[in-house]
């Protein structure tokens, strides 16, 4: 087997869209003008990273200054580029921008090993920005892998015509993760057209041992869920259903957007400690909702303007603050959600936790730590 094992797309990329008439998320279609890559045969996507038996091996050692132009592809695209039987593969410095579907789709169902997404953008992804999709055999996962430093925002409101009204949008929606890493991204107006959009960052069916920390997300219709309140066509008959086990979401700003900051939803063995969460009026109370079927989990030293709701599930709650929090944040409509000199029922109001010894900044927590991501220097 032909695998590649090493693959690193590192180009400055313009990603140029196709414009069609009255559609806000254009089909695109993109076309490598150097290096040498595997055109898959449907035409399912314009360009793939795979190393299936009966391919040759493709690397791409992509010059800096490389240009992904983009044509029109007929049939459309689902998506701009997919991962299937990859181990190895690094994809970073690209820009993916004005596209229907899904950005990156990682196929968990085929057992790609190591991926790393970094520093990538996406701009105006009309579904996923990454998709991970699954099978059905619950001993098959995507093993290792991490979304570090990359942005995400969408400019643009899907049409009523789209699934669910307009409202199947997403950043990152991704099943069967095992040993995966979210980190250090910014997420900016990832929503759909009547506020019920998937969250920014959307965990699920069979996912374990995955880290979401110290990301940035503004203005999104949710912030991080680990799991839905409903089912997967990846789900199996008679399965337990765990959508995410032994995960941690730590050290995140998460401010404004219309339903809610964090929601676990048949989420086992999870902790979630020290984030900072803004609500605005509505929907205000859903800060933290602990769903149904969530078990064996930890919140601890959260600061949430909003409430922590229980619907359904259960967690252990220690040292964490909720309620109206007006002047303890230095610009929450922008999401700078760092500590004012009026925060004190946040400074040094926490519990030292292992698991967190660091800020959202990276700095250490010494001494008594303060609620939430943000950890404030001495000179205040
Ligand atoms: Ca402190």
């Amino acid at each position: 087997m032909n695998t590649p094992h090493w693959l690193l797309i590192a180009a400055s990329v313009l990603a140029v869209h196709v414009g069609v008439a009255e559609d806000p998320f254009p089909q695109t279609h993109l076309a490598l003008r150097e290096g040498r890559w595997i055109k898959e045969r449907n035409q399912t996507f314009p360009f793939r990273f795979e190393g299936a038996a009966d391919d040759p091996v493709f690397y791409a050692a992509l010059r800096a200054q490389t240009t992904l132009r983009a044509a029109a592809a007929k049939p459309a695209p689902q998506s701009t580029s997919g991962i299937g039987h990859c181990e190895g593969v690094t994809v970073a410095h690209l820009s993916f921008a004005d596209c229907r579907s899904y950005g990156i789709k990682v196929e968990a169902e085929k057992a790609p090993k190591e991926i790393q997404i970094y520093d990538c953008r996406f701009r105006d992804i009309g579904v996923r920005a990454i998709k991970g999709s699954a099978g059905q055999d619950p001993n098959t996962r995507a093993v290792k892998g991490s979304v570090r430093y990359c942005q995400f925002e969408n400019t643009k409101v899907p049409p009523a015509d789209w699934l669910f009204g307009g409202d199947y949008i997403a950043a990152i929606d991704m099943m069967a993760l095992e040993d995966w890493h979210f980190s250090d991204n910014l997420f900016r107006n990832i929503r759909g057209r009547n506020s019920g959009g998937r969250a920014a960052i959307f965990l699920w069916v069979r996912s374990r041992r995955v880290v979401v920390e110290r990301n940035l997300i503004l203005n999104c219709d949710r912030g991080v869920a680990f799991g839905n309140p409903g089912q997967s066509t990846a789900n199996l008959a008679g399965e337990r259903l765990v959508y995410v086990a032994d995960g941690i979401i730590r050290n995140n700003f998460i401010a404004g957007g219309p339903d809610c900051g964090i929601e676990l939803w048949y989420a086992d063995r999870i902790k979630v400690l020290h984030n900072t969460i803004w609500r605005p009026e509505q929907n205000w109370r859903r800060g933290i909702r602990v769903g149904t079927g969530t078990a064996h989990t930890e919140l601890v030293n959260n600061l949430v303007h909003g409430e922590i709701i229980f619907e359904g599930g259960e967690a252990q709650m220690c040292h964490n603050l909720t309620g109206h929090l007006e002047g303890c944040f230095v610009s929450p409509a922008s999401g700078n959600l760092a500590l004012t000199r009026e925060a004190n029922g946040a400074i040094d109001q926490g519990v030292p936790d292992p698991e967190a010894t660091e800020d959202i900044s990276g700095r250490p927590r010494v001494g008594r730590p303060d609620l939430g991501a943000w950890e404030s220097r001495n000179e205040l």
